[in-house]
């Protein structure tokens, strides 16, 4: 049956060049294997690059690769001056830690301090881009907070427990990891009268909602429909994975290394000096382990969407729970 499937999968490979035409179904579970023969040991880059297409033993898969950070980031830092350094640390204003909102809009509200050297978040007019903020409900994907003198509004958000995690990121989403850069606190929604039948945007984009329900606010905050969710059961002293990147959509010049960045908490990786390891695998493929903290680029992708898995596991392999959020599967969209 396995063998039988396999070569409907050459014959498919054959028919279509392009692998995109076989999409969406092959990304997310190709040819029927669940992408965890290969999990421990590994090697870091198996795949010839030239190897993309043809039919051997691993032709199911799209050929990715790890490469180092890009130029064009390279030459951003350059330009930042000092920034890159900086040690940025945020401060839950509003909602604090167990408060409890009665009301489906939640006002969130940050102080940044630490030693800054010139960081600030702040959205370019011309280039759209900046410094911002990365804020999480519960295990959603992210989202850009860039003016933090107006506030962000997390709308419609569903009844019950919830947790927030924020952290300061990069114009190009990489985010600051020293101590104090990164705050999570848990609230309770009560008699919100979330509508959880509305249609949410998807994690597609950024799309900012102009609509301001206060009107006595000289300028709207930002702020983002949220899809119905709820909190982990979260120990904060547990060893904690936040996902942060890859996002949204990918064109063009920016599909060409995408960057996987994530947030730890109480946890150590093997090549920091600690016990534990991320593991991560693009669109159920073979899985890779990321072993110091800090983001990789991965270049290989092909138009389409894909999924990436990130996980915290041990030295064997085992995945650290901690109220689900430590295996996180998201979607992106690739346009080149
Ligand atoms: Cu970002």
């Amino acid at each position: 049956m396995k063998t039988a499937k396999f070569f409907i999968l050459l014959i498919a490979l054959a028919v279509f060049p392009a692998c995109s035409a076989i999409e969406p179904s092959h990304n997310m579970n190709p040819g029927g294997h669940t992408g965890e023969k290969n999990i421990r040991d590994a090697p870091v880059n198996p795949h010839d690059p030239e190897d993309k297409h043809t039919t051997d033993n691993h032709s199911a898969e799209h050929s990715f690769s790890e490469i180092e950070r890009p130029q064009k980031i390279k030459d951003m830092m350059a330009s930042r001056g000092e920034q890159d350094t900086a040690n940025p640390t945020l401060k839950f204003i509003e909602p604090t830690d167990s408060a409890t909102v009665n009301g489906s809009t939640i006002k969130v509200r940050l102080e940044l301090g630490g030693d800054l050297k010139g960081y600030k978040p702040m959205k370019d007019p011309q280039t759209q881009m900046g410094n911002h903020i990365h804020i999480i409900l519960d295990n959603q994907p992210y989202e850009a907070h860039y003016n933090l003198d107006t506030g962000f509004e997390l709308r419609n958000v569903a009844d019950g427990e919830h947790t927030l995690r924020v952290f300061p990121s990069r114009p190009w989403h990489e985010s600051y990891k020293n101590n104090g850069a990164f705050q999570m606190i848990r609230f309770a929604v009560k008699n919100g009268g979330a509508d959880a039948t509305k249609p949410v945007t998807t994690n597609s984009g950024q799309q900012m909602s102009n609509v301001n329900a206060n009107a006595n606010t000289s300028a709207a905050p930002e702020g983002k429909e949220m899809a119905n969710s709820k909190a982990g059961a979260i120990d904060m002293n547990k060893p904690l994975l936040t996902y942060s990147r890859p996002k949204g959509e990918y064109k063009s010049a920016d599909a060409e290394a995408v960057m996987i960045d994530f947030w730890l908490s109480n946890a150590k990786l093997a090549d920091d000096g600690g016990e534990y390891r991320v593991r991560y695998s693009v669109d159920n493929g073979e899985a890779k382990f990321i072993d110091k903290w800090q983001p990789i680029w991965e270049s290989g992708w092909v138009d389409g969407k894909h999924s990436i898995k990130l996980e915290l596991v041990d030295k064997n392999g085992n995945l650290i729970d901690n109220g689900g959020y430590n295996s996180t599967t998201r979607e992106i969209t690739v346009t080149r």
